[in-house]
């Protein structure tokens, strides 16, 4: 009689203390499902590898989805976790900014938090518990500035624009344009998407080679560095000096752009943290255990003309 009354009070005990037992700081023993838009760039395959690594050092069980740029792969791969029944959060990289606001009300119905991680939504914030990401803007405003002091306002630019309907090609562009508002003689001459993907800014760039004249194209603005490193090629194989005849400004900051700069084969980059795993973390471990988190998480970046200067930075 005394072990059964002894067991009553316990299981009493338990009943109310585990509610309120927190999710542990680093997030050791959580199943967190993590939605990658897919490995279009290297900037993205260095993202994809710091938040795995930043999981395997916390003890977090993550759940990784590749989506090979599907917006249709990602919202399936949600649906499994939330059916799954025991994914405590998710990580979301949105491919583009339309299209969720089902799947993110499925998702806050089974009280699963979710945190948007680099492009953004344009959903209700109510449905995420925050965003972690760069200033998109700000990195196209950034390119623009470096480009006009560069030429002193008189340029006509290529963009190579990235996937369309995305948060940071469409946030880029808007950046880059709001300063050359700024400058009646700096305009963007021909617009194009590579999708971010260093073939497709090789393929555009040569088309706009073969159909413009090489001698109005004062630079290109790449929306990232592999689409930049395409057409690099592209410049080169058209007999023409990249960074000379055609002056080249892009995003992201990876190693091999920097191999470029090296070469004198490129001019400026604008760096894009890769390291969003641990904010992302931390802030779902944050809201599981009732703590406020703030809306948006800045990730920082500046533009480097050198390996040094970036490097000096680190
Ligand atoms: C921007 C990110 C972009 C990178 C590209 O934050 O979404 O997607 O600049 C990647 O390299 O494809």
């Amino acid at each position: 009689m005394r072990s059964a009354k002894l067991s009553l009070i316990v299981l009493l005990l338990l009943a109310l203390i585990v509610p309120f037992a927190k999710a542990q700081d680093g997030g050791a023993g959580l199943t967190i499902g993590f939605s990658q838009i897919g490995s279009e760039s290297a900037w993205r395959t260095a993202f994809t590898d710091a938040v795995k690594a930043e999981a395997e050092a916390r003890g977090i069980n993550l759940l990784f989805s590749d989506a090979q740029q599907s917006q249709e792969n990602q919202i399936a791969a949600i649906r499994a976790w939330l059916a799954q029944g025991d994914v405590n959060a998710i990580i979301l990289a949105p491919v583009i900014a339309s299209g969720w606001d089902d799947v993110l009300q499925e998702a806050a119905d089974a009280g699963v938090p979710v945190v948007i991680v680099d492009r953004n939504v344009d959903s209700d914030p109510a449905l995420f518990v925050t965003r972690v990401s760069s200033d998109f803007v700000h990195e196209g405003r950034l390119a623009a500035s470096w480009l006009v002091q560069a030429t002193s306002g008189n340029c006509n630019i290529v963009e190579l624009y990235g996937t369309v309907g995305s948060a940071a090609a469409e946030d880029r562009h808007t950046g880059f344009q709001d300063v050359l508002n700024l400058f009646p003689s700096m305009q963007i001459t021909r617009s194009e998407t590579g999708n971010f993907v260093r073939t497709e800014g090789k393929a555009v760039m040569e088309s706009i080679l073969s159909s413009e004249d090489p001698a109005n194209i004062c630079a290109v603005f790449a929306h990232n560095d592999d689409m930049a490193i395409g057409a690099i090629e592209a410049i080169k194989e058209a007999g023409l000096v990249p960074a000379q005849d055609i002056l080249i400004v892009s995003v992201d900051a990876i190693p091999d752009i920097f191999v470029s700069m090296d070469a004198g084969e490129t001019n400026a980059t604008v760096e894009l943290s890769p390291f969003m795993g641990g904010p992302a973390f931390d802030a779902a471990i944050a809201f599981l255990n009732g703590e406020e988190v703030p809306k948006w998480i800045p990730v920082g970046g500046g533009l480097y003309t050198s390996r040094a200067a970036y490097d000096a930075d680190r």
